[in-house]
């Protein structure tokens, strides 16, 4: 390989970036990262941080810092015609299933600010006013041409480039990737105000009437929230001259809200579109260059976030030599199969959400109230829906990078988490450290315990405590070969190392305790 003054040319330095550059530089790999904006966004935007983010920012120290400046959503209420016609408490939705069993509000230029300041911390230089124009892939090497602060080019040689740059990505423009989907005839609106009101109890609230629908996220200010909604009409057709009273008064009223202050006002178009590959040669698409969906959900940002970590691990083990090439196109397999998901699901969703058809309405206005407070007070329905939004429930179990089984715990699953009595967790020896992992839940076997030793991979082992970990289907001495991402590599019963031995060697990597090192 061409020795290059640089691994990975990130582009772009929103979420996905940021968390991209934080990710590598923790694994030891030398990152330049570029935005053309002149500073971060300052509007809120992706306003939920999900259960699954929440558990992999342990990895690099973040967990706590957002979970300083955001709050779980209490409850969320569904009105109809003017008054609360049903209510899902959220304050414990996944409990038992992760150390978050929330839906955690924290307005995206908050979180901005978190990964921004992270990233000094960490010596990463976000280059700003610095613009990708084209890129050219010479198989041994990429260069870049950016236009510079100063209005001059420049050339830039990378190993890899990271398209991390939204929705109109460059990267993908000069890729030639086509962006497979369609918009939304819908056009959406957010707005951040301070008013007063039955909504500004620190509660979501969603107004499913005929028109205009309407949803609430409480903010940590009192008197703060933001508001986002829809317009579908003849008015889509000059957003310029709309105002959040002209898009929301009605729906407004009848939540018995009154505004003060209106701190930021936006409408946007909103498609569903999913590239057509991710990786192609030496370029990747991460987050919304990749991918994007209806708001249903709250999945944009999370996923792009998925995108990074995953990405993080594969790109650092390559460029450390601890593994082939060809563990790269697993990025495009495993996260371009759950961007596809995860547009139609958004897709169904909002789509019966807004149909104007007549039954639409009623199921709307009459059915929903009734049924989803009813429907999630049945735990298994609850947890099932927590799966889904939160991410907790991706897995990877069909791709190449896992195999076997140990009763209900596949290779490729999220390991599942477990409290223990001291206010620890099974989670613990994630923090801070992105690596290669085993652990056994009982006792671990001599010639596991040397293999683990000689290869420097961390092992882990707990007491068995049956009550709490038979539930989970973790299997007493089994073994879990676990990789820097913290999924499953291997799920071994017979709990020696030959199983991880043979994996490492068709997948043709080397283990070491850090990845990067
Ligand atoms: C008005 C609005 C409301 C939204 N509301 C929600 C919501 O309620 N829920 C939700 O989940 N999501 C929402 N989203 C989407 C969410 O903000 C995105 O999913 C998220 O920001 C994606 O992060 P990203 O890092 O992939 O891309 P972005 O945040 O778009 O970051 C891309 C970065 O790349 C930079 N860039 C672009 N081109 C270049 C170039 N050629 N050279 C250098 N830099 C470049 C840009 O300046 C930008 O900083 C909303 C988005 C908008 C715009
Ligand atoms: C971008 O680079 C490609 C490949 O090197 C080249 O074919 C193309 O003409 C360039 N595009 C522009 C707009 O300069
Ligand atoms: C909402 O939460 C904030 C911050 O936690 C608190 O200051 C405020 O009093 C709460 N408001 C209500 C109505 O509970
Ligand atoms: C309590 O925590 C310690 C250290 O993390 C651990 O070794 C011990 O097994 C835990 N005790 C119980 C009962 O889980
Ligand atoms: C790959 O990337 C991230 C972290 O690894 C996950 O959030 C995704 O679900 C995906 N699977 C994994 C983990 O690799």
């Amino acid at each position: 390989m061409v020795a290059n003054p640089m691994d990975v040319l990130i582009v772009g330095a929103g979420p996905t970036g940021l968390i991209l550059a934080l990710f590598l530089v923790k694994q030891g790999v030398r990152v330049r990262i570029i935005d053309k904006m002149s500073m971060s966004a300052e509007t809120s935007r992706a306003t939920v941080v999900h259960a699954r983010t929440l558990e992999l920012y342990r990895l690099a120290g973040l967990t706590e810092k957002c979970l300083a400046q955001g709050q779980p959503a209490k409850a969320s209420n569904i009105w109809v015609a003017g008054a609360i016609k049903g209510r899902v408490p959220l304050a414990e939705v996944g409990k038992g299933l992760t150390p978050y069993p929330f839906l955690f509000v924290l307005p995206q230029d908050i979180h901005e600010r978190i990964l921004n300041e992270e990233a000094e911390r960490c010596g990463i230089n976000v280059e700003r006013n610095t613009e990708l124009l084209n890129l050219t892939d010479h198989g041994t090497h990429v260069t870049a041409e950016l236009r510079m602060p100063d209005g001059g080019k420049e050339t830039c040689t990378t190993s890899y480039i990271a398209g991390c740059d939204g929705a109109r990505s460059a990267v993908r423009n000069a890729l030639n990737m086509e962006f497979v989907g369609d918009a939304y005839h819908h056009l959406f609106y957010v707005a951040d105000i301070e008013g007063s009101g039955p909504c500004m109890n620190n509660e979501t609230h969603m107004n499913l009437d005929e028109a205009d629908i309407i949803g609430v996220f409480p903010y940590d200010k009192p008197g703060h929230c933001r508001l986002i909604g829809m317009v579908h009409d003849e008015r889509v057709d000059r957003p310029e001259a709309l105002t959040l009273d002209s898009v929301g008064s009605r729906a407004i009223d009848q939540l018995n809200m009154h505004i003060d202050k209106v701190n930021w006002f936006s409408t946007y178009r909103v498609h569903h579109r999913v590239a057509e590959h991710f990786a192609q040669g030496r370029a990747f698409l991460v987050g919304d260059a990749a991918h994007i969906h209806s708001p249903a959900g709250g999945q944009g940002m999370n996923t792009g976030i998925g995108d990074a970590i995953n990405l993080s691990w594969k790109l650092a083990s390559v460029i450390h030599g601890k593994a082939t090439a060809d563990l790269l196109p697993s990025y495009e397999t495993e996260r371009r199969a759950f961007a596809l998901k995860l547009v139609q699901t958004t897709d169904r969703v909002f789509t019966t959400l807004t149909a104007e058809s007549v039954v639409a309405g009623i199921v709307r206005r009459r059915v929903a109230p009734l049924i989803v407070p009813l429907v999630l007070s049945i735990g298994r329905a609850r947890e099932f829906f927590f799966r889904a939004v939160s991410q907790i429930g991706i897995n990877y179990r069909s791709t190449l990078l896992s195999e076997g089984a140990t009763g209900d715990v596949h290779g490729g699953d999220r390991l599942p988490w477990v409290a223990d009595a001291n206010g620890s967790d099974n989670f613990a020896s994630f923090d801070d450290r992105i690596g290669w992992q085993v652990h056994v839940y009982g006792l671990a076997k001599g010639i596991l315990r040397e293999w683990c030793g000689s290869t420097n991979v961390q092992l882990h082992e707990y007491e068995w405590h049956q009550d709490q970990y038979q539930r989970t289907g973790l299997v007493r001495d089994a073994a879990y070969l676990i990789r820097p991402d913290t999924y499953i590599a291997v799920a071994d019963l017979v709990g020696d190392a030959k199983a991880f031995e043979e994996y490492a060697e068709r997948n043709r990597l080397v283990f070491s305790g850090v990845a990067g090192s």
